[in-house]
């Protein structure tokens, strides 16, 4: 199976892309986590997704926060999927990274989830690893399964507290 990466910015974004991390492995799926800045360590980012592909990656996954260029500056050094996590960080409450990581000039996608989505970028990731692979999509449809059920579960706990 493919690999998926997980990069971020700094150490102080694990926290929250340590959901991603959990969520890549509860599905199986191998991952490789790095801390690599597009402004503090820039030639280690460009390395890392130059070689990506031949390293066994599927998708990678960047987030970072504030001026929020890691997505980009990986995107631009390869043409396997990006996804970008825009980190809230900052006093801007994550709207910078957001619009850093978003607003892409044409010819250069970034995938970007929602401010802190880190979940939804590894579930993203997934699915994108399970295009080519039926046992990932069983297990994603399984999940899919588990998270209605609960919901369900949820609205028929609600209904006997209105009774
Ligand atoms: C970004 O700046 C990182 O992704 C992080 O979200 C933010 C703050 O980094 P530190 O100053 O905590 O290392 O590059």
């Amino acid at each position: 199976m493919k690999k998926v990466a997980v990069i971020m910015g700094s150490d102080s974004d694990l926290k929250l892309m340590q959901q991603a991390v959990d969520t890549l492995k509860q599905l199986e799926i191998p991952v490789e986590v790095h801390i690599y800045s597009a402004h503090r360590t820039p030639d280690a980012a460009a390395s890392f997704a130059e070689h990506a592909r031949e390293n066994g990656f599927g998708a990678i996954i960047a987030g970072a926060g504030k001026a929020a260029h890691l997505a980009g500056a990986l995107a631009a050094r390869t043409t396997l999927p990006v996804i970008g996590v825009p980190i809230k960080s900052s006093t801007l409450d994550g709207l910078d990274a957001l619009l850093s990581t978003v607003q892409m000039p044409s010819g250069m996608p970034v995938a970007t989830v929602a401010i802190d989505g880190a979940k939804n970028a590894a579930l993203l990731a997934a699915q994108m690893i399970a295009i080519e692979d039926s046992s990932l999509a069983a297990r994603l449809n399984a999940a899919r399964e588990q998270q209605t059920q609960e919901v369900l579960k949820k609205d028929r706990e609600l209904q006997t507290t209105l009774d």
